[in-house]
């Protein structure tokens, strides 16, 4: 059985002031079943994990680098974030993909980095909407989970989110079957490639303009284990609905 996750992503978002939020979420949903996951800027994830009592909530990277220390300036290796309390990472989200050219190997070998340094990670894919169009949505999700994600991934060290990148921010979402044929699909490949009991373990979240409104209705679909929440996880006020639907 997978237990469900709500994960945030805060992205470029957040001073220590919005660490009241992580107070509200905590507190609200101190006996939820649900996991739950805020990966707020690096610069908070310390503070913010010390405000996390009795693993209410597990704090989280949103990239980290492929190597495992050196010469890279501005760039934050897979052992920080677990030092500084993290316990999972954001792993090749479309605007690291598109805004930083990162590939489906460079996400691999981060991937591998972060699995050495204990983190759970978080793999991004998803189609652009040239490619929906193309009708070759399936084509490029099974192209990156196969170059992305790393061998030896198990539910314990793994998620996969879909993210359709027409859906980002751009409050459009996808029709409960389109998201329930990439699951079901993403599904499949994971249990053909790591076996049935691993490929069922590992959980799968929809993110894309995920909203309290929205959320009850994705929630119902086959396969969807959870979500990555980018705008509407910023406040309590946005995110508890969500959480609560699951
Ligand atoms: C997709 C999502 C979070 P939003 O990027 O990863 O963001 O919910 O704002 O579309």
């Amino acid at each position: 059985m997978r237990r469900k996750l709500a994960a945030g992503n805060w992205k470029m978002n957040g001073l220590k002031a919005e660490l009241d939020q992580i107070d509200a979420l905590t507190e609200r949903h101190a006996d939820s079943p649900i996991d739950l996951l805020i990966c707020p800027p690096a610069t908070l994830i310390a503070a913010a994990v010390s405000r996390v009592a009795n693993d209410a909530m597990m704090i989280g990277g949103q990239d980290c680098h492929s190597e495992v220390s050196g010469a890279f300036t501005g760039d934050i290796s897979a052992a920080m974030l677990a030092d500084a309390g993290a316990g999972a990472v954001i792993l090749g989200h479309s605007e690291r993909r598109e805004l930083h050219q990162e590939s489906d190997e460079l996400i691999r070998a981060k991937a591998v980095m972060a699995h050495q340094s204990g983190l759970i990670t978080v793999v991004c894919v998803g189609e652009s909407l040239a490619q929906r169009e193309a009708a070759s949505t399936l084509d490029i999700i099974a192209a990156q989970l196969a170059a992305s994600v790393p061998d030896g991934a198990t539910g314990e060290n793994m998620v996969i989110a879909y993210e359709p990148i027409w859906a980002i921010g751009t409050g459009k979402v996808p029709t409960l079957n389109q998201i329930g044929e990439v699951h079901d699909f993403i599904r499949a490949r994971l249990e053909q490639r790591f076996g049935t009991a691993a490929g069922q373990s590992i959980r799968l979240l929809y993110g894309g303009s995920v909203k309290p409104d929205n959320a009850a209705g994705i929630f119902t679909v086959p396969n969807v284990d959870g979500a990555l929440v980018g705008g509407a996880s910023l406040t309590a006020a946005d995110f508890s609905p969500i959480i609560e639907a699951l």
